[in-house]
């Protein structure tokens, strides 16, 4: 027998590698250190892809936006100190989406515990209060077997983010192969899916079957459960039009007869029942003000900590959302009569509010109006979107517009940051899209302010030929902010702090071996993005926006209030 074959002993990082393979990851995102390269020497014998950025925020990013896209936990890996540091807006972006990743950094050596060495910070201390767990390998027979702790604790109620530091004697050195526990791949963690309480579940049949008015929200974890055929389901089966939020959107196609986005406000103040699914009384809900008072409110959520927080509710059920909906469905079908027949009126009625919303919009979503106003822009986009487009939204004012305009045409085909609201994401999200789903389209709308900051990872999807189509919203400035300052302090003191140049990021994406075009006549967007999506590159598509024009959301100052 040869040594490869049956290794004596085992470094801490291709233990690493072991434990990322068992949780059949097949990359990690990575930004290098002297620290954590005995993992990238793991990853090659395990067949684990090694994708170096530019920068540890981005490396986090993707790590977050690849584990929405598979349903697989992300991973990134990042150098002590300061790479730690870069990553800790990923790990707090994934912490407030629930999204399972995790970040693995380096430390210095436990010989040199608090001496002093290079790049030592207490990193565990810092990423414990934004995450699921955090924790110090202690020894490397332990570092599989902590990674699989890592990533059991990610999937305990809503998913979140595990933060491991190795320090670099532990991950260096070789241990007995024996001595090393290395759990096996779907021998370490159990299925976290709940039903839910069984009486619950009968009360929700029931307060469905006597509704005359329900409404349904389904949020992020429809999508993280993989509840879309179980939502629509329960949508069709009990005649309940359906809004839906954050990853969430897209579960039912545009022109669905359930599917309903404008009249939301109103079905929210009408309904008698309102089901919400998946989604926290946070701000994008208004800390769940805007429901009528009278309104039955049943909540479903997969983290008991989130069901009643911020309202009182009248039914909580703690389970995952598609066996949830589903026994909803069975047992409500039970019954004579679910009141399905009963609701038409009900659905002809929200359905007429969301043809007049829509029709008094269209005129500025076909607007020839030069500077192009940025209805323009995301009613463009949203025709030009196919089945198969994973849509991006990064920016400010410019993703406000397109948070009511661009419609998904497939579940889990929406990514957004989330309740963090972190600006940056949009390329990490492309990348870990496109590594993670090649045959899809994947196209991105930045605010210039947005792409700014981590933009140099647009040279990352080049260099690893991830085509994707960015589309910047470009006004030179960082309007979502200048709005609410312009309108407290008056147009001159608000322009401090939030004016940046008129920057050609067509040019950028040209210099770094992509595709770029500039825009300055609406009629030239659709042809921009279609040789955009010829290309075959990596693209930015530079729109120049009406700076002087603000989205409703924006203007209502709602993400305040
Ligand atoms: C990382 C981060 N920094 C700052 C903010 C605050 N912020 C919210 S919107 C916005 C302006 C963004 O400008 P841009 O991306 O150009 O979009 P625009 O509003 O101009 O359309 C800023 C700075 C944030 N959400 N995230
Ligand atoms: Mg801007």
């Amino acid at each position: 027998m040869t040594a490869e074959a049956v290794p004596e002993s085992i470094s801490g990082g291709h233990l690493v590698a072991k434990a990322l393979k068992a949780e059949g990851i097949d990359v990690i995102f990575t930004l290098c250190g002297g620290h954590i390269i005995d993992i990238y020497d793991g990853c090659i014998d395990e067949g684990i892809d090694v994708v170096d950025v530019r920068h540890e925020q981005v490396a986090a990013h993707a790590a977050d936006g690849y584990a929405r896209i598979t349903g697989k936990p992300g991973c990134a890996v990042v150098t002590a100190g300061p790479g730690t540091t870069d990553a800790v807006t990923g790990v707090a972006n994934a912490f407030r989406a629930e999204s399972p990743m995790l970040l693995i950094g380096g430390q210095g050596a436990l010989s040199q515990h608090k001496m002093g060495s290079l790049q030592d910070l207490p990193h565990v201390d810092m990423m414990t209060p934004i995450t699921k767990f955090a924790a110090t390998v202690p020894s490397t027979e332990r570092v599989a077997d902590i990674v699989s702790m890592a990533f059991r604790e990610c999937y305990s109620g809503a998913p979140g983010p595990s933060f491991l530091e190795i320090p670099r004697d532990v991950l260096d050195a070789r241990v007995p192969l024996e001595k090393a526990r290395i759990p096996k791949a779907g021998h370490y963690r159990a299925s976290t899916r709940q039903l839910g309480d069984p009486a619950a579940i009968e009360r929700l049949a029931d307060l469905i079957v006597h509704s005359e008015k329900p409404a349904i929200l389904l949020g992020s974890q429809v999508w993280t459960c993989r509840a879309t055929d179980d939502a629509i389901d329960f949508v069709r089966a009990l005649n309940v039009p359906a809004y839906m939020n954050g990853s969430g959107r897209g579960t039912l196609p545009p022109g669905d007869p359930h599917h309903f986005q404008l009249s939301r406000r109103y079905a929210f103040t009408e309904a008698d029942l309102i089901i919400i699914v998946g989604t926290p009384f946070d701000f994008r809900m208004g800390y769940g003000k805007r429901l009528s008072p009278t309104a039955t409110v049943v909540q479903i959520d997969l983290d008991y900590r989130t069901v009643g927080k911020n309202r009182d509710i009248d039914l909580g059920i703690v389970g995952d959302a598609g066996l949830v909906l589903s026994a909803a469905v069975a047992a409500a079908s039970g019954r004579d009569d679910n009141g399905s027949a009963r609701r038409k009126k009900w659905l002809e009625e929200l359905r007429e509010v969301e043809t007049k919303a829509f029709e008094k919009r269209l005129p500025r979503q076909l607007s020839g109006s030069q500077p192009i106003d940025p209805y323009r822009l995301v009613h463009e986009i949203n025709e030009f979107l196919t089945e198969d487009t994973i849509y991006i939204g990064d920016g400010g004012d410019i993703v406000t517009f397109s948070g009511q305009v661009v419609q998904p045409k497939s579940p889990g085909h929406w990514m957004d940051p989330g309740p963090l609201g972190t600006l940056g994401v949009g390329v990490a999200f492309a990348m870990a899209a496109k590594y993670a789903q090649r045959d899809k389209e994947v196209l991105c709308l930045f605010g210039d302010g947005a792409f700014s900051l981590t933009g140099w990872d647009f040279e990352t999807m080049v260099r690893f030929d991830l085509p994707f189509i960015g589309v910047i919203g470009n006004n030179s400035s960082m309007n979502q902010i200048r709005y609410g300052q312009a309108a407290k302090y008056g147009e001159d003191r608000g322009r401090v702090g939030n004016t940046l140049g008129d920057v050609r990021y067509d040019e950028f994406a040209r210099m770094l071996g992509g595709y770029g075009e500039e825009v300055r006549d609406p009629a030239d967007i659709r042809p921009a993005l279609e040789r955009a999506r010829e290309s075959g590159k990596p693209a930015l598509i530079n729109v120049w926006v009406d700076p002087d024009v603000y989205a409703p959301g924006t203007m209502n100052q709602t993400m305040y209030k």
